[in-house]
């Protein structure tokens, strides 16, 4: 589904858990850092929105989207959070490098999902200019911040119902 016709009000069709209790981590790429902080922005205001005690929240940074895997892994054994989302940005460049990022980074953080028991959120912005990740952040089609962190909200909520 494109983004650009995808609504935030579906995700919050169903009543949003209870998230007082949730213990939320962020890690954060570094590179499109202006990206990427405004993501975090999005992620934190909505976090706190529906609930999420701003003494719960623990925000790590990596140098680079592909360290979010290391930064998430780390994260999910500590044992200090209930959910992660990870946020990172590649924009396409003139070499493959763009591919290999987005596809190291997906399949290790679909790994995390897989083999452990914190969810993680895939809150990487994969785009072919600065414009469209700008639209994202913040721009014309909203932050998409605000929906990893619904999401992350949603998943911890899940894990509970299933391990509860
Ligand atoms: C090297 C690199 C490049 C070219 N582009 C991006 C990018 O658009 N977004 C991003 O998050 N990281 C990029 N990186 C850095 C890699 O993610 C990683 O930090 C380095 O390859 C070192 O492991």
């Amino acid at each position: 589904m494109s983004s650009s016709t995808y609504n935030l009000k579906n995700m919050l069709a169903e009543p949003m858990p209870d998230a007082s209790d949730m213990r939320i981590g962020i890690v954060v790429s570094e590179w499109n850092d202006n990206i990427t902080q405004d993501l975090l922005d999005g992620a934190l205001e909505t976090l706190k929105q529906f609930g999420v005690r701003e003494e719960s929240i623990i925000v790590k940074s990596v140098p680079g989207s592909f360290e979010l895997i290391f930064g998430c892994s780390q994260l999910a054994k500590s044992g200090l959070v209930d959910g992660i989302i990870a946020i990172g940005c590649v924009i396409r460049g003139d070499t493959p490098h763009f591919d290999y990022i987005c596809e190291a980074a997906t399949q290790g953080l679909a790994h995390l999902n897989v083999t452990g028991k914190v969810p993680v959120v895939f809150g990487l912005l994969t785009t072919n200019t600065l414009q469209q990740a700008e639209e994202r952040s913040g721009g014309m089609l909203g932050n998409k911040g605000n929906e990893y962190a619904i999401t992350a909200i949603k998943m911890v909520d899940y894990a509970r119902s299933i391990q509860n």
